[in-house]
């Protein structure tokens, strides 16, 4: 066999294996940011199949881009733990007790190797385009090339079905709006729909995103900046202690949840 043909009938087999395993999941996650690789690393670390739909070529969301491009971040003591669990370094700050900070590449390439090596798997340049919403339930997603997605092609797109679906899409909760615009579900919050993020504040917004970290629909959970706008909290730029720690929580929300469902007829992994 010529070399050339090894290396693109391999590549070829290993993605289409990789992609046809992924299309009966525990939790489908769309975006890669900090909370939702956080969230991925817990979920697989558990046993649950797992795996994460990001637009961009390169997952890590707003993480790489640090404060205004200085490429440093800031986390405080609360989340330090789970940073320490994914081996990322930190450095007190002087003057400011109880708060650290740490590279923010260091900080995006930890998080995405520990979650693929906890084996969740991450589909890059895929963008979710839609929800699967079928008897009152959201049950999965609809996928794309974001390329397909750029260049507007008239291309149809293929489905995930999961017991779980996570939005991790930050800033804009994409997915929490296709289910409120298109499914016209209500939601837990105090109207019944997106509420909004707020300006910044920084310490009430790492409260507040970890607060409204939580399951809005049956079936359809928040993280991260996400679970914020749907919930009406401010912001905070660039700290990540409340994106680790939402991570964190919805996670185990997603696991005790699943625990009570019965098995969508998946094969475990
Ligand atoms: O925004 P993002 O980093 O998510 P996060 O975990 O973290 C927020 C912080 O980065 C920062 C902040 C910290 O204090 O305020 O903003 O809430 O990452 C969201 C990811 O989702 C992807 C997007 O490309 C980004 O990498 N994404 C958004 N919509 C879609 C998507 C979609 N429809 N399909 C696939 N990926």
């Amino acid at each position: 066999m010529l070399i050339e043909n090894a290396i693109s009938s391999a590549i070829v087999r290993s993605f289409s294996a990789k992609l046809e395993k992924s299309l009966i999941l525990d939790v489908a996650i769309v975006g890669g940011g900090p909370s939702a690789l956080v969230a991925a690393r817990d979920l697989a670390k558990a046993g649950l199949k797992v795996a994460i739909f990001e637009r961009k070529l390169a997952p890590g969301g707003g993480t790489w881009g640090g404060g205004m491009l200085f490429n440093e971040v800031v986390v405080q003591d609360s989340a330090v733990s789970i940073l320490d669990s994914f081996g990322i370094h930190h450095e007190p700050i002087k003057g400011a007790r109880g708060y650290h900070t740490l590279d923010s590449v260091e900080m995006a390439s930890g998080l995405i190797y520990g979650a693929v090596s906890a084996g969740a798997k991450i589909f890059n340049a895929m963008s979710v385009e839609d929800i699967v919403f079928k008897e009152g339930k959201v049950n999965g997603l609809v996928i794309n090339w974001t390329p397909v997605e750029r260049l507007g092609m008239h291309v149809d797109p293929l489905t995930v079905i999961s017991s779980a679906v996570l939005d991790g899409t930050g800033h804009p909760s994409e997915i929490i709006h296709l289910a409120t615009e298109k499914a016209h579900i209500k939601l837990s919050t105090e109207t019944g729909g997106i509420l909004g993020e707020k300006p910044m504040w920084v310490d009430s917004g790492e409260a507040s995103t970890v607060e409204n970290t939580r399951e809005y629909f049956p079936g359809l959970f928040a993280c991260g900046m996400s679970a914020n706008n749907t919930a009406g909290g401010y912001r905070m730029g660039p700290i990540f202690g409340g994106m680790l720690l939402s991570g964190q929580k919805v996670a185990k929300l997603i696991r005790e949840s699943l625990k009570k469902k019965p098995a969508s007829g998946k094969k475990k992994k």
